[in-house]
């Protein structure tokens, strides 16, 4: 099925620019990404460009040319697309993510993309999980703990649920047998710092080990298994396009044990292909 018309205000549009992308829909989109079926994104540019890669690689789809090149303009977002994949970066937090959001959408959507699925591949702190485990995201919180995404619209404040698939879950479980993939609940916060209960950002926080401790076990005990700066917002949005949707990330450190992330890089890497192989095995099983 082809994403439905979702705002009847864009028929008024003559074209539509997707201005933080660099298109537009004078462009032929439908010959660009028509095939698109799986839409991989995470913070980071770089990252994207290292899934744009081994995707390639692990499910051997051939790119042109000598070397994979952004689609579009990437001052904002790096958008790679291999075969019937796009690999793209989101920025961090959900102000970022929220612009990606519509203008991938829309993406999708104009080129009249059958069935596409969103994932976000990214990194979070672990809650009760070490280093290096992967987590696939039942329900988003916000950093009060409820599982919706918030926005003020108009100057009224709108609640979306934030909840995403078992049945995709299970199937991205499934095609992982042998990895550990943990299902939990994740907290989307709006910063790495106070928002995620550290004791470490440059203000004083005004609470103390003892009170972030608490609201660490407090939130284990609701089943949360790691923190983000994302999944609520994405998850609500996707829920509200009708898309599917998953969210994978890898925790870097268990918050349990600290703020700090003392991992080296190349076992910061490892873990971040622990989260990649993992949608990767998923895309695999269904394409
Ligand atoms: C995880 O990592 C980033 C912060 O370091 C943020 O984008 C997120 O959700
Ligand atoms: N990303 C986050 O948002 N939090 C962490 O602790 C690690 C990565």
């Amino acid at each position: 099925m082809k994403i439905k018309n979702l705002n009847p205000h864009l028929k008024k549009l003559g074209v539509d620019h997707l201005y933080h992308l660099g298109l537009d829909t004078s462009m032929n989109l439908k010959k660009m990404f028509g095939d698109v079926k799986y839409v991989c994104m995470g913070g980071s540019p770089d990252r994207a460009y290292v899934m744009a890669k081994k995707l390639a690689k692990d499910l051997k789809i051939k790119i042109k040319g000598s070397d994979l090149k952004p689609v579009g303009k990437s001052e904002r977002y790096s958008v790679y697309k291999v075969g019937p994949i796009i690999s793209a970066s989101h920025g961090i937090g959900m102000p970022s993510l929220a612009v990606f959001m519509h203008e991938i959408t829309k993406l999708l959507y104009y080129s009249e993309c059958e069935d596409p699925m969103l994932m976000r591949i990214g990194t979070s702190g672990g809650v009760g999980l070490e280093g290096g485990t992967v987590v696939v995201t039942e329900e988003a919180l916000n950093a009060e703990l409820k599982p919706v995404y918030e926005i003020v619209v108009l100057g009224k404040k709108r609640a979306y649920p934030a909840q995403l698939s078992k049945k995709i879950n299970q199937e991205i479980i499934n095609a992982n047998r042998e990895f550990e993939v943990v299902q939990g609940k994740t907290v989307a916060a709006n910063c790495f710092y106070e928002e995620q209960s550290r004791l470490d950002g440059v203000l004083d926080p005004g609470f103390t080990e003892a009170d972030k401790m608490a609201f660490l076990n407090k939130a284990y005990m609701m089943g949360v298994r790691n923190f983000e700066m994302e999944s609520s917002q994405f998850a609500a949005f996707c829920n509200r396009a009708g898309i599917k949707a998953a969210v994978v990330c890898v925790t870097l450190l268990n918050r349990l044990n600290g703020d700090q992330i003392t991992a080296s890089p190349k076992t910061l890497s490892g873990y971040s292909d622990n989260s990649q192989t993992v949608a990767v095995n998923y895309i695999r099983s269904r394409l």
